[in-house]
């Protein structure tokens, strides 16, 4: 009888093993060369109260086929794992139980590590870190130190989502439809000083560094939108009185950014943002102040997205009393007011020009205001869906100024835009400019569990920096998590007790912001290389050892922000001379979302979640493992399917039964007498070398369904024969091995192996035996070519020769005659004579 494939007895037998062993530490070692060293890292999870996902398994398990893949290769593999602990759910959580977020957060690492473990992930558990840890967020402090001695930190007043009621700032994400998730209260914008990290000093650098790394082109897409380089002009356009017509003195001019200087005759009226400046700066010439005030106070409880949402009818109003002056024409144009100019970006003011941008275009229909084409589209069917509003390039017209001999009708756009800018710049009213989307990382939050900015107040001396011997900066824990709404750190009495580092002053307190926690993210892979280092943040020979790291996996949801930041973090590092590359992830890859058995994005509240746990229990973690490679390709989103899991759950019996039925102490009942021909078993081995390169180079191309595919192959035709020498039951085994590696070590050790199959080497294939596997041979009746079929390079003659007789086209040629002769050159043609 052959023992049952009992995985509940088996997987933890090995993961027990594999730990005793330390089978997944790694040091670094004098001897192991540079290139023989890999970094493969999974994006470290949340732990969240709800445990892993089945989301999580995906990529976990693509790193760990990888890694499992590369120690057998002889590689030095760095594989660790850690937990992105602070964040604003745990603290909730604490606000709504009364229970401390530590409590809960290191409950649910436990939770998490629990399941991690029950997959059999090759993780290096020496290397675990925890960001909410004080010796990790120690160094996040440095970080934040490191930014500020490099002016790269610093702070301004900026817009927070304020709660009246709660007293409190709230997260975008607790501000529902522009209310108070908690109290309902509507929230309003409230100016507070925050602390920025000046990421767009390194605009340019996070462009151009694009183009060198092996990241998917969408994400490098996502990258170069958010940082949004744009290249055109700013424009002066003056302001006057609208009645006498004099120059108003508080502001004398408007200026905007346009990337088309092309269009700047046909801008026939302006649009400032609601909170430009110009408004209070003129209030006294604004003779329908009321309207524009009550319009900007509306347009206060909208949202970025509300306000630029193209799909939204565009509202404004005209300031009344002021007018502007077209620079180019000379004429003179109405200022409007209006949200869909963001005052975010470029000087929060337009010149409109409706004939060629669909915003305006939109906008001067509503409020009837002029249009006049300026731009005509070069080549004319081009436009026809455009004849309303054109706004691509193209030839210039009613491009003249008034009483002047100059003239740009005619020019092309491109040539246009620099003869513009050049002309207007000759009387200081214009000049080129790059603008940028970017903008500076607002990093502090009013919130208690995460790590604490390390600056201290006086009243004295102003803002201070903690020294570096005090740091960390640790979390107090004389806090109140009643539900009062507010962060608990902001009412902690020993927190905020300080002297003044400078004069000793008891006139002090901390800053009681603390930092977002892409922060904790944006270096954590550096900590994992040097982990308990107590001196510093890792050391430089353990960087270099490791670092940058070769393969990232993740999902793509974190295409700008951590992405950004953590190659942000690497550039300041290298700009200190720290470490000398630029770019912390050689490679990145995605991994698809998995969806719902329903096609459905997996939620609590539509109760299609599928729990590891309750996968494990039933089918194994190397049935869920498989079954999660062998979905479809990685990067794709995929629907789980009971049936797949079970499918493949069926395929690891079939291996279990196969190979048993070696094991020589096993009396094996399914054993028959091997029916193979000379030719099949030939093709076989030739199968179990192709299966040999086909897994390794989809391993390496992260294309493990496939993969998958071919071990299926070659264990179906394996099983129809038993004669094989066991050697090649060995190969199979260690192949499966980075995919199921419980149950390969459970066979390797049935074969009577007493070492872990993940101390074998990874197979070589026989090059012969893979190329050129097939003959195509010929078929002639008297000479004439009638067929022809592919056959296995060692087929005997007369298997060639039946195959041939047997072709059916061969039979029609024949029909009813003798064969008189049967000529046969080798591996090439088959003549019958007749
Ligand atoms: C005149 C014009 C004519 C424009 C035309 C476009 C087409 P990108 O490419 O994204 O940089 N713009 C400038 N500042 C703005 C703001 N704060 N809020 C909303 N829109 C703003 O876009 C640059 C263009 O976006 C600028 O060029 C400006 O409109 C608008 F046929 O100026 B343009
Ligand atoms: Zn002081």
């Amino acid at each position: 009888m052959i023992p049952q494939y009992n995985h509940l007895k088996i997987e933890p037998k090995w993961q027990k093993y594999w730990e005793d062993h330390k089978m997944s530490e790694v040091k670094e070692s004098q001897t192991a060369p540079r290139q023989m060293r890999r970094y493969i890292l999974d994006m470290f999870p949340y732990p969240s109260g709800a445990g892993l996902h089945v989301g999580h398994p995906e990529g976990y398990t693509a790193t760990d086929i990888y890694s499992r893949y590369l120690r057998m290769r002889g590689f030095q593999v760095i594989h660790p794992m850690g937990w992105d602990a602070f964040g604003l759910p745990a603290e909730n959580y604490a606000i709504k139980q009364g229970i401390h977020p530590r409590e809960s957060t290191l409950r649910n690492i436990d939770n998490f590590r629990r399941q991690i473990k029950m997959l059999g992930f090759s993780y290096d558990w020496s290397r675990e870190i925890a960001t909410c840890d004080p010796e990790y967020y120690y160094w996040t402090q440095w970080f934040f130190l490191l930014l500020y001695k490099n002016g790269l930190a610093y702070r301004k007043k900026a817009p927070v989502n304020w709660c009246g009621s709660c007293q409190t700032v709230l997260a975008r994400e607790q501000v529902v439809e522009g209310k108070c998730e908690r109290c309902k209260n509507q929230i309003i914008q409230r100016e507070l000083k925050q602390w920025f990290f000046k990421i767009t000093d390194y605009a340019d650098r996070l462009l151009s560094g694009l183009d060198k790394i092996d990241w998917p082109e969408p994400i490098k897409t996502m990258q170069r939108n958010w940082i949004g380089r744009s290249e055109g002009a700013l424009i002066k356009f003056k302001i006057q009185n609208s009645k006498c017509k004099i120059t108003v003195q508080n502001a004398k001019f408007l200026e905007v950014f346009t990337t088309r200087a092309d269009t700047v005759f046909g801008a026939t009226y302006m649009v400032i943002a609601p909170e430009h400046e110009i408004i209070s700066n003129l209030k006294s010439q604004i003779l329908n102040l009321r309207e524009v005030e009550e319009y900007i106070d509306q347009s206060r409880r909208k949202t970025e997205l509300q306000r630029t949402d193209l799909a939204k009818e565009k509202t404004g109003v005209e300031i009344e009393g002021i007018k502007a002056v077209n620079p180019a024409s000379g004429e003179e144009i109405p200022i409007w007011v209006a949200d869909y100019v963001l005052m975010s970006y470029g000087t929060g003011a337009i010149m409109a020009v409706p004939a060629h941008d669909e915003r305006d275009w939109e906008f001067a229909r509503k409020y009837k205001l002029p249009i006049r084409q300026v731009i005509k589209p070069q080549n004319k069917c081009q436009c026809q869906n455009d004849v309303l509003c054109y706004t691509g390039e193209g030839i210039l017209i009613n491009s003249q100024p008034k009483n002047s001999g100059i003239s740009f009708n005619g020019m092309r756009s491109e040539a246009a835009k620099e003869k513009i800018v050049e002309w207007l710049a000759q009387k200081g009213l214009a000049k080129k400019s790059v603008q940028y989307k970017l903008r500076d990382w607002l990093i502090s939050r009013q919130r208690y569990w995460g790590a604490p900015i390390p600056i201290i107040y006086c009243e004295k001396c102003g803002e201070l920096p903690v020294q570096e011997d005090q740091l960390p900066v640790e979390l107090p824990d004389d806090v109140d998590f009643r539900p009062k709404g507010e962060s608990p750190l902001e009412r902690s009495k020993a927190f905020h007790k300080v002297k003044c580092p400078e004069c000793g002053s008891s006139k002090a307190r901390r800053e009681s912001d603390t930092m977002d926690t892409f922060v904790c993210s944006s270096w954590y892979y550096f900590r994992y290389t040097d982990p308990r280092n107590a001196h510093e943040f890792a050391s430089k020979d353990k960087i270099k050892y490791w670092l940058p790291v070769d393969t990232y996996v993740g999902g793509a949801e974190h295409a700008v922000m951590h992405l950004l930041y953590a190659r942000f973090f690497c550039k300041i590092l290298y700009d200190q001379g720290i470490i000398d590359f630029e770019e912390p992830f050689q490679k990145l890859i995605n991994q698809g979302l998995i969806l719902a058995e329903d096609g459905r994005k997996m939620s609590k509240s539509l109760g299609n979640v599928i729990n590891p746990d309750d996968i494990v229990k039933e089918y194994g973690a190397d049935a869920l493992r498989m079954y999660e490679m062998f979905m479809g390709p990685l990067e794709d989103a995929k629907p789980w399917n009971t049936k797949g899991i079970k499918g493949v759950r069926r395929f690891l019996e079939k291996v279990w039964k196969l190979v048993e039925c070696q094991n020589p102490n096993v009396k094996c009942q399914i054993k028959s007498k091997c029916q193979m021909s000379n030719a099949k078993r030939v093709v076989l081995e030739r199968l179990l070398h192709k299966t040999i390169k086909k897994v390794g180079d989809d391993i390496e191309l992260f294309k493990f369904n496939t993969a998958i595919s071919q071990l299926m192959i070659l264990v179906n035709q394996m099983q129809k024969c038993d004669q094989f020498p066991i050697t090649n039951y060995q190969l199979l085994i260690t192949l499966l091995a980075p995919f199921a590696p419980h149950l390969a070590e459970e066979l390797w050790g049935q074969l009577g192996y007493k070492e872990s199959v993940f101390r074998q080497k990874w197979p070589e294939y026989d090059v012969d035996l893979i190329k050129d596997e097939m003959n195509t041979i010929v078929v002639q009746i008297n000479g004439k070519i009638r067929d022809q079929f592919n056959i296995s390079v060692g087929a005997s003659p007369e298997e060639v020769l039946k195959q041939a007789r047997d072709s059916e086209k061969i039979q029609k040629w024949l029909k009813g005659q003798k064969i008189k002769k049967e000529i046969y050159v080798p591996n090439r043609i088959v003549n019958f004579v007749i």
